[in-house]
Protein backbone atom coordinates (compact mmCIF):
# COMPACT_ATOMS: atom_id res chain seq x y z
CA UNK A 1 0.00 0.00 0.00
CA UNK A 2 1.27 3.10 -0.30
CA UNK A 3 2.28 5.96 2.19
CA UNK A 4 1.88 9.22 1.04
CA UNK A 5 2.95 12.14 2.66
CA UNK A 6 0.64 15.12 2.71
CA UNK A 7 1.96 18.67 4.73
CA UNK A 8 -1.11 19.92 6.42
CA UNK A 9 -1.08 23.47 8.39
CA UNK A 10 -1.53 21.28 11.69
CA UNK A 11 1.45 18.98 11.15
CA UNK A 12 3.82 18.89 13.34
CA UNK A 13 7.55 18.87 12.87
CA UNK A 14 9.25 15.81 12.82
CA UNK A 15 11.95 16.99 15.25
CA UNK A 16 9.19 17.45 17.91
CA UNK A 17 7.98 14.25 17.66
CA UNK A 18 8.56 11.85 20.24
CA UNK A 19 11.51 9.29 19.62
CA UNK A 20 10.64 5.85 19.96
CA UNK A 21 13.05 4.63 22.62
CA UNK A 22 11.65 7.33 24.80
CA UNK A 23 8.26 6.59 23.93
CA UNK A 24 8.52 3.24 24.68
CA UNK A 25 10.42 4.12 28.48
CA UNK A 26 8.19 7.17 29.05
CA UNK A 27 7.25 5.32 32.81
CA UNK A 28 11.52 5.26 33.61
CA UNK A 29 11.38 8.78 32.20
CA UNK A 30 9.22 9.68 34.62
CA UNK A 31 11.03 8.25 37.40
CA UNK A 32 14.37 9.70 36.06
CA UNK A 33 12.51 13.55 36.29
CA UNK A 34 11.75 12.86 39.91
CA UNK A 35 8.50 12.56 38.56
CA UNK A 36 8.23 8.86 40.15
CA UNK A 37 8.69 10.44 43.89
CA UNK A 38 6.98 13.71 43.82
CA UNK A 39 5.04 16.25 41.99
CA UNK A 40 3.64 14.04 38.98
CA UNK A 41 3.67 10.71 40.77
CA UNK A 42 1.65 12.34 43.36
CA UNK A 43 -0.69 13.68 40.91
CA UNK A 44 -1.10 10.74 39.25
CA UNK A 45 -1.74 8.98 42.95
CA UNK A 46 -4.28 11.22 43.91
CA UNK A 47 -5.87 11.50 40.18
CA UNK A 48 -6.15 6.95 40.68
CA UNK A 49 -7.29 7.08 44.65
CA UNK A 50 -9.93 9.51 43.33
CA UNK A 51 -11.18 6.00 41.70
CA UNK A 52 -11.18 7.95 37.91
CA UNK A 53 -10.20 4.24 36.73
CA UNK A 54 -12.52 2.27 38.56
CA UNK A 55 -11.32 0.30 42.03
CA UNK A 56 -8.28 -1.62 41.90
CA UNK A 57 -5.52 -2.54 44.45
CA UNK A 58 -3.70 0.69 45.31
CA UNK A 59 -0.30 -1.15 45.85
CA UNK A 60 0.29 -1.62 42.53
CA UNK A 61 1.10 1.93 41.59
CA UNK A 62 3.63 1.97 44.23
CA UNK A 63 6.56 2.05 41.32
CA UNK A 64 9.07 3.88 43.32
CA UNK A 65 9.44 0.73 45.72
CA UNK A 66 10.37 -1.46 43.26
CA UNK A 67 13.85 -2.85 42.46
CA UNK A 68 15.55 -1.83 39.10
CA UNK A 69 14.61 -4.72 37.02
CA UNK A 70 11.27 -4.61 37.31
CA UNK A 71 10.94 -0.81 37.03
CA UNK A 72 12.76 -1.65 33.44
CA UNK A 73 9.39 -3.74 33.04
CA UNK A 74 7.20 -1.06 34.02
CA UNK A 75 8.89 0.92 31.37
CA UNK A 76 6.32 -0.56 28.80
CA UNK A 77 3.15 1.41 30.04
CA UNK A 78 0.10 1.41 28.52
CA UNK A 79 -3.64 2.03 29.44
CA UNK A 80 -5.87 -1.13 28.09
CA UNK A 81 -8.19 -1.73 30.71
CA UNK A 82 -9.12 -4.99 29.45
CA UNK A 83 -5.85 -6.80 30.55
CA UNK A 84 -4.88 -4.72 33.74
CA UNK A 85 -4.96 -1.80 35.71
CA UNK A 86 -1.42 -2.27 36.64
CA UNK A 87 -0.32 -0.47 32.95
CA UNK A 88 3.12 -2.25 32.98
CA UNK A 89 1.50 -5.73 32.56
CA UNK A 90 -0.31 -4.64 29.68
CA UNK A 91 2.24 -5.43 27.01
CA UNK A 92 3.05 -8.99 28.59
CA UNK A 93 -0.94 -9.86 28.83
CA UNK A 94 -1.80 -8.83 25.34
CA UNK A 95 0.32 -11.38 23.71
CA UNK A 96 -2.64 -13.74 23.44
CA UNK A 97 -4.62 -11.57 21.92
CA UNK A 98 -4.73 -12.95 17.65
CA UNK A 99 -4.48 -9.82 15.96
CA UNK A 100 -3.72 -11.68 13.02
CA UNK A 101 -7.11 -12.52 11.96
CA UNK A 102 -9.25 -9.33 12.89
CA UNK A 103 -12.42 -9.21 11.38
CA UNK A 104 -14.11 -5.59 11.87
CA UNK A 105 -17.89 -5.21 11.28
CA UNK A 106 -19.31 -1.53 9.70
CA UNK A 107 -22.83 -1.49 10.17
CA UNK A 108 -25.97 0.73 11.46
CA UNK A 109 -27.29 3.64 9.43
CA UNK A 110 -25.12 3.08 6.16
CA UNK A 111 -26.24 2.54 2.66
CA UNK A 112 -23.12 -0.12 2.34
CA UNK A 113 -22.26 -2.02 5.07
CA UNK A 114 -18.90 -3.99 5.40
CA UNK A 115 -17.74 -6.65 7.28
CA UNK A 116 -13.93 -7.77 6.59
CA UNK A 117 -10.78 -8.33 8.20
CA UNK A 118 -8.40 -5.36 9.34
CA UNK A 119 -5.68 -6.27 6.76
CA UNK A 120 -8.23 -5.60 4.00
CA UNK A 121 -9.84 -3.09 4.80
CA UNK A 122 -6.33 -1.44 4.60
CA UNK A 123 -5.79 -2.56 1.40
CA UNK A 124 -8.67 -0.48 0.70
CA UNK A 125 -7.24 3.21 1.92
CA UNK A 126 -4.39 4.97 0.92
CA UNK A 127 -2.04 5.29 4.25
CA UNK A 128 -0.81 8.48 5.39
CA UNK A 129 1.46 9.16 8.49
CA UNK A 130 0.48 11.79 10.91
CA UNK A 131 2.67 13.25 13.66
CA UNK A 132 -0.66 14.35 16.26
CA UNK A 133 -0.05 15.21 19.89
CA UNK A 134 -1.40 12.58 21.97
CA UNK A 135 -2.55 14.02 25.60
CA UNK A 136 -4.12 11.34 28.40
CA UNK A 137 -6.09 12.82 31.29
CA UNK A 138 -3.49 12.03 34.01
CA UNK A 139 -1.04 14.89 32.81
CA UNK A 140 1.20 13.08 30.31
CA UNK A 141 1.59 14.14 26.69
CA UNK A 142 3.61 13.12 23.35
CA UNK A 143 3.46 13.73 20.20
CA UNK A 144 3.40 10.23 18.39
CA UNK A 145 4.04 9.61 14.66
CA UNK A 146 0.92 7.27 13.51
CA UNK A 147 0.27 5.74 10.40
CA UNK A 148 -3.26 4.79 9.18
CA UNK A 149 -6.01 6.53 7.39
CA UNK A 150 -8.68 9.16 8.18
CA UNK A 151 -11.94 8.07 8.98
CA UNK A 152 -13.55 10.54 6.55
CA UNK A 153 -12.34 8.01 3.97
CA UNK A 154 -13.44 4.90 5.66
CA UNK A 155 -17.22 7.11 5.82
CA UNK A 156 -16.89 7.68 2.13
CA UNK A 157 -17.12 4.10 1.44
CA UNK A 158 -19.73 2.73 3.08
CA UNK A 159 -22.47 6.05 2.94
CA UNK A 160 -23.85 6.96 6.04
CA UNK A 161 -27.45 7.53 6.18
CA UNK A 162 -28.73 10.96 6.20
CA UNK A 163 -30.51 9.97 9.55
CA UNK A 164 -26.73 8.83 11.09
CA UNK A 165 -25.72 11.56 13.41
CA UNK A 166 -23.30 9.64 15.76
CA UNK A 167 -20.36 6.79 15.07
CA UNK A 168 -20.09 4.29 17.68
CA UNK A 169 -16.95 2.01 18.11
CA UNK A 170 -16.54 -1.20 20.05
CA UNK A 171 -13.47 -2.84 21.07
CA UNK A 172 -13.06 -6.56 21.25
CA UNK A 173 -14.72 -8.78 24.38
CA UNK A 174 -12.89 -11.81 24.71
CA UNK A 175 -12.62 -12.67 28.17
CA UNK A 176 -10.62 -15.74 27.51
CA UNK A 177 -7.55 -13.33 26.94
CA UNK A 178 -8.31 -10.72 28.26
CA UNK A 179 -8.01 -10.97 32.23
CA UNK A 180 -10.06 -8.19 33.13
CA UNK A 181 -12.96 -9.09 31.17
CA UNK A 182 -13.27 -11.89 33.75
CA UNK A 183 -13.30 -10.51 36.80
CA UNK A 184 -14.01 -6.54 36.87
CA UNK A 185 -17.66 -6.72 36.49
CA UNK A 186 -18.15 -3.11 37.46
CA UNK A 187 -17.07 -2.47 34.09
CA UNK A 188 -19.44 -3.14 31.26
CA UNK A 189 -17.56 -4.26 28.03
CA UNK A 190 -16.47 -4.03 25.60
CA UNK A 191 -14.77 -0.74 25.88
CA UNK A 192 -17.08 1.28 24.38
CA UNK A 193 -16.22 5.31 22.86
CA UNK A 194 -18.35 7.29 20.43
CA UNK A 195 -18.03 10.64 18.18
CA UNK A 196 -20.94 12.71 16.46
CA UNK A 197 -20.84 12.08 12.81
CA UNK A 198 -19.17 15.67 12.34
CA UNK A 199 -16.24 14.67 14.69
CA UNK A 200 -15.59 11.47 12.39
CA UNK A 201 -15.92 13.64 9.42
CA UNK A 202 -13.52 16.00 10.32
CA UNK A 203 -10.06 15.85 8.46
CA UNK A 204 -8.34 15.02 11.75
CA UNK A 205 -10.34 11.90 13.32
CA UNK A 206 -7.67 9.04 12.29
CA UNK A 207 -7.24 5.33 12.22
CA UNK A 208 -4.31 4.28 12.66
CA UNK A 209 -2.88 0.60 12.43
CA UNK A 210 0.99 1.77 12.56
CA UNK A 211 3.30 3.56 15.03
CA UNK A 212 6.88 4.68 14.21
CA UNK A 213 6.78 3.08 11.27
CA UNK A 214 6.05 -0.03 11.75
CA UNK A 215 2.59 -2.01 13.23
CA UNK A 216 0.70 -1.07 16.06
CA UNK A 217 2.31 -2.99 19.00
CA UNK A 218 -0.23 -5.20 20.64
CA UNK A 219 -0.55 -2.94 23.76
CA UNK A 220 -1.39 0.24 21.74
CA UNK A 221 -4.30 -1.05 20.03
CA UNK A 222 -4.02 -3.32 16.82
CA UNK A 223 -4.84 -3.84 14.19
CA UNK A 224 -7.10 -0.65 14.54
CA UNK A 225 -7.68 2.20 16.74
CA UNK A 226 -8.95 5.16 16.30
CA UNK A 227 -6.74 8.75 17.28
CA UNK A 228 -8.68 11.64 18.03
CA UNK A 229 -6.04 13.64 18.74
CA UNK A 230 -7.96 17.17 20.61
CA UNK A 231 -9.89 14.98 22.79
CA UNK A 232 -8.58 13.05 26.07
CA UNK A 233 -6.49 9.55 24.93
CA UNK A 234 -9.86 7.81 26.69
CA UNK A 235 -11.07 8.46 23.25
CA UNK A 236 -8.85 6.69 21.04
CA UNK A 237 -9.99 3.76 21.55
CA UNK A 238 -7.75 0.53 20.73
CA UNK A 239 -8.31 -2.82 19.07
CA UNK A 240 -11.73 -1.77 17.32
CA UNK A 241 -14.27 -4.71 16.28
CA UNK A 242 -17.54 -3.00 15.10
CA UNK A 243 -18.26 0.64 14.37
CA UNK A 244 -21.86 1.57 14.22
CA UNK A 245 -23.87 4.35 12.96
CA UNK A 246 -26.77 5.39 14.38
CA UNK A 247 -29.02 7.90 15.25
CA UNK A 248 -28.98 8.67 18.63
CA UNK A 249 -25.97 9.27 21.45
CA UNK A 250 -24.32 5.97 22.28
CA UNK A 251 -22.51 5.58 25.84
CA UNK A 252 -19.53 5.46 26.40
CA UNK A 253 -17.14 3.17 28.50
CA UNK A 254 -16.03 5.77 30.98
CA UNK A 255 -19.73 7.64 31.43
CA UNK A 256 -21.20 3.76 32.74
CA UNK A 257 -18.05 2.85 34.52
CA UNK A 258 -16.92 6.45 36.26
CA UNK A 259 -18.67 9.29 34.53
CA UNK A 260 -16.35 11.78 37.14
CA UNK A 261 -13.24 10.55 34.38
CA UNK A 262 -15.03 12.58 31.28
CA UNK A 263 -18.17 13.94 29.76
CA UNK A 264 -19.37 12.55 26.19
CA UNK A 265 -17.02 14.88 24.07
CA UNK A 266 -13.74 14.35 26.59
CA UNK A 267 -12.13 17.51 24.34
CA UNK A 268 -8.75 18.51 26.25
CA UNK A 269 -9.46 21.48 27.95
CA UNK A 270 -7.19 23.26 30.40
CA UNK A 271 -9.62 25.28 32.44
CA UNK A 272 -11.15 21.30 33.53
CA UNK A 273 -10.19 19.52 36.40
CA UNK A 274 -11.29 15.53 35.99
CA UNK A 275 -10.99 13.07 38.76
CA UNK A 276 -9.01 15.99 41.20
CA UNK A 277 -6.59 16.46 38.88
CA UNK A 278 -6.31 20.25 36.91
CA UNK A 279 -5.78 20.24 33.26
CA UNK A 280 -3.79 23.68 32.91
CA UNK A 281 -0.46 21.71 32.51
CA UNK A 282 0.60 18.48 31.05
CA UNK A 283 4.23 16.52 31.14
CA UNK A 284 5.90 16.14 27.65
CA UNK A 285 7.43 12.62 27.85
CA UNK A 286 9.68 13.79 25.78
CA UNK A 287 11.71 16.35 27.54
CA UNK A 288 10.20 15.98 30.59
CA UNK A 289 9.48 19.73 30.36
CA UNK A 290 5.66 20.78 31.87
CA UNK A 291 4.13 22.69 29.67
CA UNK A 292 0.87 24.48 29.40
CA UNK A 293 -2.37 22.49 27.93
CA UNK A 294 -3.72 24.26 25.18
CA UNK A 295 -7.45 24.20 24.39
CA UNK A 296 -8.40 21.07 22.06
CA UNK A 297 -4.87 19.85 22.75
CA UNK A 298 -3.54 22.47 20.02
CA UNK A 299 -6.25 21.79 17.57
CA UNK A 300 -8.57 24.59 18.16
CA UNK A 301 -8.18 26.18 15.09
CA UNK A 302 -9.76 22.88 13.33
CA UNK A 303 -12.18 21.45 15.19
CA UNK A 304 -13.70 24.42 17.71
CA UNK A 305 -16.08 25.26 15.10
CA UNK A 306 -17.32 21.54 15.83
CA UNK A 307 -18.94 23.53 19.11
CA UNK A 308 -20.25 26.79 18.10
N1 LIG B 1 -9.97 -0.67 24.14
C1 LIG B 1 -9.37 0.26 24.91
N2 LIG B 1 -8.94 1.40 24.36
C2 LIG B 1 -8.34 2.35 25.12
C3 LIG B 1 -8.18 2.17 26.51
C4 LIG B 1 -8.63 0.95 27.08
O1 LIG B 1 -8.54 0.71 28.29
N3 LIG B 1 -9.22 0.01 26.24
N4 LIG B 1 -7.59 3.18 27.29
C5 LIG B 1 -7.60 4.55 26.74
C6 LIG B 1 -6.75 5.47 27.49
S1 LIG B 1 -7.35 6.05 28.97
C7 LIG B 1 -5.53 5.90 27.03
S2 LIG B 1 -4.57 7.01 27.91
C8 LIG B 1 -4.99 5.42 25.74
C9 LIG B 1 -3.57 4.92 25.93
O2 LIG B 1 -3.00 4.61 24.69
P1 LIG B 1 -1.50 4.12 24.60
O3 LIG B 1 -1.35 2.91 25.47
O4 LIG B 1 -1.27 3.83 23.16
O5 LIG B 1 -0.64 5.25 25.11
O6 LIG B 1 -5.80 4.39 25.16
C10 LIG B 1 -7.21 4.57 25.27
N5 LIG B 1 -7.89 3.52 24.53
MO1 LIG C 1 -5.84 7.81 29.61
Amino acid sequence: MALIRIKKPWEIPESHTTGEHRYLNRRKFLQALGIGSIGGMSLTRDFLQAGAFGPFDQSNIEYSQYDETLRDQISNFNNFAEFSHWNAEVPDLTRSLDTDSWPITITGLVKKPLTLEASELLRLMDMEERSYRFRCIEGWSMVLPWSGFPLNKLLKLVQPESNARYVRFDSFHNPDVAPSQQVNDWYTWPYTEALTLEEAKNELTFIASGLFGKDLPKAQGAPLRLIVPWKYATKSIKSITRIEFTSKRPGTFWEAANPGVCDFHCNVNPTDTHANVPQAEEILINTGDWQTTLPYNGYAEWVSGLYT
